[in-house]
């Protein structure tokens, strides 16, 4: 696939993504609307400017990997995936409905899914697994793995982490949705993780902190962690939880609920406002 370099053509991508995610949400009547706007730049950069993967070569296991371990922010992939061509657009309105392949939850079968997600923690190990399995294979490939801040509270996001640094996976590069929110509060005050950066250092990983809605910074740091050798690498990207929808933004009560129809009005007004910005 064509990459995309036009910083415009990305921002505007970024838009209609989050159209889709606000339209898909609406029309299901449930799921997960902050932190699924949170990610749009991460994935738009993962999958429009840095990864080796597509939907022609997807069936082939010498190519870059993605995971997305929060998985209850799948609209955004789903949105990015469809755009990609892994599945016709039209199904992304069947979200959350009885049977679909798209579930609220990433469920394993979904063409452009690697793994189901949901349950918390278990990306990064399965990050390691792959980084390892490609090792022993011989192929050059890449594992993403995006993760959220709240979701670091998993102790077995830590067993992962040592692991990848233990043996010196450096195919491994790990994304932090640091969005300051979780389910239920500021992830400060639900379980504070104290000086964040230092301890992913101290784990012995390469870490660099962006701007997680700016797409050339984000481009840099996966550039720059591309070129580590020996060490797992770590992009911690502060983020709004929300972002582009100003009545979304930053509001915990918007974790696990979808908008109702006069607000996917309101939002898609404030998009079609962003866009004409651009
Ligand atoms: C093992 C596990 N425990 C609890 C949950 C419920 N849960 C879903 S989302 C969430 C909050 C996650 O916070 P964060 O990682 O910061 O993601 P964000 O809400 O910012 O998207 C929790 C606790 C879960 N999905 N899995
Ligand atoms: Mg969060």
């Amino acid at each position: 696939m064509e990459k995309i370099k036009d910083i415009k053509q990305l921002k505007k991508k970024a838009i209609d993504i989050r159209r889709d995610i606000l339209t898909m949400l609406e029309k299901a009547g449930s799921g997960h609307t902050g932190g699924s706007l949170s990610i749009v730049e991460i994935l738009i950069s993962l999958y429009y400017q840095k990864m080796n993967l597509d939907c022609k070569t997807f069936v082939c296991r010498e190519r870059d990997k993605f995971i997305l371990s929060k998985g209850h922010a799948c609209p955004a992939l789903y949105a990015v995936l469809a755009d990609l061509g892994f599945f016709k657009k039209e199904e992304l309105w069947t979200l959350r409905k009885l049977g679909t392949r798209l579930q609220g939850h990433p469920q394993f079968g979904l063409p452009g899914l690697e793994v189901s997600s949901g349950s918390l923690g278990q990306g990064l190990s399965i990050a390691a697994g792959f980084a390892l399995a490609d090792r022993m294979d011989g192929h050059k490939t890449r594992v993403y793995c995006l993760m959220g801040d709240g979701e670091t509270n998993e102790g077995q996001v830590w067993e992962a982490a040592s692991t990848c640094a233990h043996y010196k996976l450096d195919s491994v590069c790990g994304i932090i949705d640091f969005n300051k929110l979780q389910i239920d509060g500021f992830c400060c005050e639900v379980k504070d993780q104290g000086e964040y950066r230092k301890k992913w250092d101290n784990f012995g990983w390469f870490t660099q902190e962006v701007d997680g809605h700016d797409l050339s910074q984000l481009s840099n740091a996966f550039d720059e962690a591309e070129k580590v050798k020996g060490k797992p690498q770590m992009i911690i990207a502060h983020t709004v939880k929300g972002k582009g929808v100003s009545f979304v933004e930053n509001k915990v009560e918007w974790h696990g609920i979808s908008p109702k129809k006069d607000e996917l009005a309101l939002a898609l007004q404030e998009l079609d406002l962003a866009e004409k910005a651009l």
